[in-house]
């Protein structure tokens, strides 16, 4: 089978083609990616002999045309990804999660071949701080940023291609993700790697959100059981029982560090922060029978952090610029 993964040198794309060329030796992996900032070539390195990289934007339709036409399915992760750069500068969330999307799926539609769209959880909007409340494939969609809304219009999109053009689509909406390779912008790798340098973690405003976390190897796991037993047309919630405050976060951090429990700060908080994302996944326990194995939190947690002690070269070229950017927005 030959898979064509978009933004494959990512994060989650990252892990997903590591994971596949060494548990599935009948695939074939290209990879597409812009290697925007948040893109990383090395993060293939474990696997460059069997994975080839075509550098090029979801937007480059002539493009896309040809990958796809060479492909079995597509599995597409490419995204603009953070919340935070949303806020400053919304242009190439639209055009990349948007029209990247659209361009990907007139290619699909053309060609006939599978695809799997990788979303998020932040469609559904969030739920209060103190209810039982959980996200379900019912919950109607109600983003808040611009990045999450863009992501709810790809989403869209993909449901309309399926529905008019019988594209044989599946989504799956996923929590917030952990793990190796994360670029130090997001919450986890950043704090992590404060504390390597010796600085306090942190915290928007009262550190009090809710985040729903995951295991990265819980989520491509699932993503491949929606691939192979999922029904096509139909959306799928991935989460793994893992809801945390993100001062029980950096609490769980500084201990694993040293630390004393105290030793972080409060900084302005980020404008229209969501509150609380929780996923119930039981559809997909349930009907395509999978289940994460990455159960303890603190376990795991404690193995990134080790990741990122080991693999200190991976991710200090991006640290300083990163850090200055939070601080022109006080964060
Ligand atoms: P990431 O920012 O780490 O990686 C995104 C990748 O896409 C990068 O390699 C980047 O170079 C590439 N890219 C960006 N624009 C592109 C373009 N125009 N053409 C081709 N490639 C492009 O993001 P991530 O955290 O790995 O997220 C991957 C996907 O998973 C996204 O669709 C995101 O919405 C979704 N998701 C993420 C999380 C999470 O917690 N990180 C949770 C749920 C869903
Ligand atoms: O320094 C920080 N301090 C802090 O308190 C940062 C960077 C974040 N936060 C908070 C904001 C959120 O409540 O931590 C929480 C997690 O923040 P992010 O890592 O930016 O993730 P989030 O905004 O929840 O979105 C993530 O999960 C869903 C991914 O970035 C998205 O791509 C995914 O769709």
């Amino acid at each position: 089978m030959q898979v064509l993964v978009t933004g494959g040198a990512g994060f989650i794309g990252a892990n997903f083609v590591q994971q596949t060329v060494r548990e599935r030796p009948d695939v074939r992996v290209t990879v597409l990616d812009a290697l925007t900032y948040a893109g990383d070539r090395s993060s293939l390195d474990a696997v460059a002999d069997r994975v080839e990289l075509v550098e090029g934007s979801i937007t480059d339709a002539p493009l896309v045309d040809r990958l796809v036409g060479e492909s079995d399915l597509v599995v597409h992760f490419a995204a603009e990804s953070h919340n935070d750069n949303s806020l400053n500068d919304p242009s190439p969330f639209v055009q990349t999660n948007l029209v990247g999307t659209f361009t990907l799926l007139e290619a699909v539609r053309k060609h006939g071949v599978r695809f799997h769209h990788i979303s998020t959880d932040e469609v559904y909007g969030d739920l209060p701080l103190d209810t039982p409340e959980r996200f379900t494939p019912e919950t109607p969609y109600n983003p808040s940023s611009p990045y999450s809304s863009t992501k709810a219009g790809s989403d869209l999109l993909v449901r309309a291609w399926v529905r008019s053009f019988g594209v044989q689509a599946t989504i799956s909406n996923c929590s917030n993700n952990y793990g190796p390779y994360q670029h130090i912008e997001k919450f986890i790798p950043r704090q992590v790697t404060n504390l390597i340098d010796g600085v306090r973690p942190r915290l928007y405003g009262a550190g009090l959100n809710v985040r729903d976390w995951i295991h990265v190897e819980d989520h491509n796991s699932a993503v491949w059981s929606i691939i192979e037993k999922g029904q096509v047309g139909e959306t799928y919630l991935i989460g793994a029982d893992g809801e945390a405050s993100n001062l029980d976060v950096v609490r769980t951090l500084l201990e694993i560090f040293g630390r004393d429990a105290d030793d972080f700060d409060h900084v302005t908080d980020r404008a229209g922060h969501d509150l609380r994302y929780a996923i119930d996944a039981s559809r997909l326990r349930t009907e395509l029978g999978w289940a994460p194995r990455y159960t303890d939190f603190r376990e795991g947690l404690a193995a990134t952090v080790d990741w990122y002690r080991e693999h200190e070269a991976w991710w200090r070229g991006a640290k300083a610029l990163t850090e200055a950017k939070y601080a022109r927005s006080g964060q």
